[in-house]
């Protein structure tokens, strides 16, 4: 397209159209313009891993702590720096174990008037156990997040940053929620987990928001990533799954967005499928570590050296073809 557009102008060149003034006669002024090749937004994963790095510089961001707070300021500036309208919800939540915990949703707006719209979330809280590591010693401790956590919190703020060097035909919601993480491993009972986007669902930032999809990333960004199409993501949006699935082969990542069926995860998704939008999970599940995810979730391992960008770019960029496909 880009030859032809060329070959086209070079032609009216050549019969001596002068394209200032003239309204008739040598083509339509506009037509090679709205024919030029699409750019691409081009996802930057050194810059998402840099924002990894920086919340998991502030410590483990669990509800109430120091680092949480901080880490909160630092996202909701973030969103703010690459232009977006931003709303911080804040709310008082009760843990499964009976925990009060300050929290909040951070909701960053792109083109709020366009009635299109896509939802883009992750969680940004980090798990205060780390229940699963192998150290009995350690199971006290916080997760550090750098997966489970700040992976996804960072494709996003880099699509943030894409967005903000051009503007998307369609409105994008950028929605960061809180304590999903402060969840009963032992009980069997979703509603213990995901707090904060089962606030959001019942007080949204705008009451009435109908983005057409929703799209949660969670644990993205491990090295050796694979995402199988999870069990609710399918059940309800499976279109969308067959589109954001091809939308990843046809880039390239065809090796990290696998052709296979995967396992049904307790995630936010679940709660905004509810509250009545498709929403997907894109999520990295592995047959092979027992416990269904990669190998140091809900472990103190769980720290920036075991991201790898190419993970990142991989959702990342295949996010940014899905909104810039509208
Ligand atoms: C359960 O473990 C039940 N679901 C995984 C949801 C999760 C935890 N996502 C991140 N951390
Ligand atoms: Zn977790």
């Amino acid at each position: 397209m880009k030859y032809l557009c060329f070959f086209v102008m070079a032609a009216m060149a050549l019969v001596g159209c002068s394209s200032s003034g003239s309204k008739s006669g040598c083509g339509t002024q506009a037509a090679p313009k709205a024919e030029a090749a699409k750019p691409t937004a081009v996802f930057d994963a050194d810059s998402a891993l840099a924002y990894v790095e920086a919340q998991c510089a502030f410590g483990p961001r669990v509800p109430g702590s120091e680092a949480h707070r901080r880490c909160g300021d630092y996202l909701a500036s973030k969103l703010r720096a690459h232009g977006a309208a931003v709303t911080e919800q804040r709310m008082t939540l009760t843990t499964f174990d009976g925990t009060s915990i300050d929290c909040r949703n951070i909701i960053g707006e792109y083109n709020p008037g366009a009635a299109k719209r896509l939802l883009l979330m992750a969680h940004w809280d980090c798990r205060p156990w780390a229940d699963n590591d192998p150290v009995p010693a350690h199971r006290r401790n916080p997760v550090p997040g750098a997966n489970d956590g700040a992976s996804g919190v960072a494709v996003l703020l880099e699509v943030a940053r894409q967005l903000s060097a051009r503007e998307p035909k369609i409105g994008v919601d950028i929605l960061l929620v809180d304590a999903e993480d402060w969840g009963d491993s032992g009980a069997g009972n979703d509603d213990t987990w995901a707090l904060g986007t089962q606030y959001w669902t019942a007080n949204m930032h705008r009451p009435g928001y109908r983005p057409m999809y929703g799209i949660l990333l969670d644990m993205v960004g491990a090295s050796g990533a694979v995402f199988a199409r999870e069990y609710f993501s399918t059940y309800y949006a499976q279109g969308f799954v067959n589109e954001v699935w091809r939308v990843a082969r046809e880039a390239g990542y065809g090796d990290f967005f696998i052709d296979s069926q995967g396992g049904a995860v307790t995630d936010d998704h679940i709660f905004v499928n509810r509250a009545g939008i498709p929403c997907i999970d894109i999520i990295d599940q592995r047959g092979d570590t027992g416990t269904g995810f990669f190998a140091q979730w809900h472990t103190t391992a769980d720290t920036p050296d075991i991201i790898d960008p190419a993970s990142l770019e991989a959702v990342g960029q295949t996010v940014l073809n899905v909104i810039y496909s509208y």
